[in-house]
């Protein structure tokens, strides 16, 4: 099983301990093709990437999408990179689990929340000492 994990880099880095914790869950499920987003030492600035490396990073991420066989995405930090990879990925009719923080206090965008389609496209509110089980059960069924 291969597995493409999305949260926001260059959107802000805020949440990315939660982003440890659920890539340490996935890697129980299968191989995660972008642990690199869950590196604390990544910030949203970092070297800055010169036109020729973002252009890498955005054609090896795309080819990783098509290669992946789920698409798990921490959505509470909005990030426009994540909104993108959420969009390609629904046009490749991939199987896609967008998880959200209710108590942030943000609100998920209504293109992320308005494509929930009862099966491939799923969106679930959770509290993070949940987020652990509600992966155990997304991927046991
Ligand atoms: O717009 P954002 O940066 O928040 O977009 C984050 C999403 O885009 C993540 O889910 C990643 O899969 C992808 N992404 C964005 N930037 C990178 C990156 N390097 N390397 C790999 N994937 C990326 C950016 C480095 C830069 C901060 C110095």
């Amino acid at each position: 099983m291969r597995i493409y994990f999305c949260g926001s880099i260059r959107g802000g880095r805020q949440d990315v301990i939660i982003y440890q914790k659920i890539v340490q869950t996935l890697k129980k499920y299968g191989e995660v093709l972008t642990e690199h987003v869950s590196d604390s030492n990544l910030s949203d600035t970092g070297e800055d990437a010169v036109q020729d490396g973002e252009k890498f990073i955005h054609d090896r991420d795309v080819e990783w999408l098509m290669m992946s066989d789920v698409i798990i995405a921490e959505v509470t930090q909005p990030s426009l990179g994540v909104g993108y990879e959420l969009g390609r990925a629904r046009n490749m009719n991939k199987k896609i689990l967008c998880l959200f923080r209710p108590s942030s206090g943000k609100s998920l965008s209504a293109m992320v929340r308005g494509a929930i389609d009862g099966s491939l496209f799923q969106v679930r509110d959770y509290k993070e000492e949940e987020v652990e089980g509600i992966l155990d059960e997304y991927f046991r069924v």
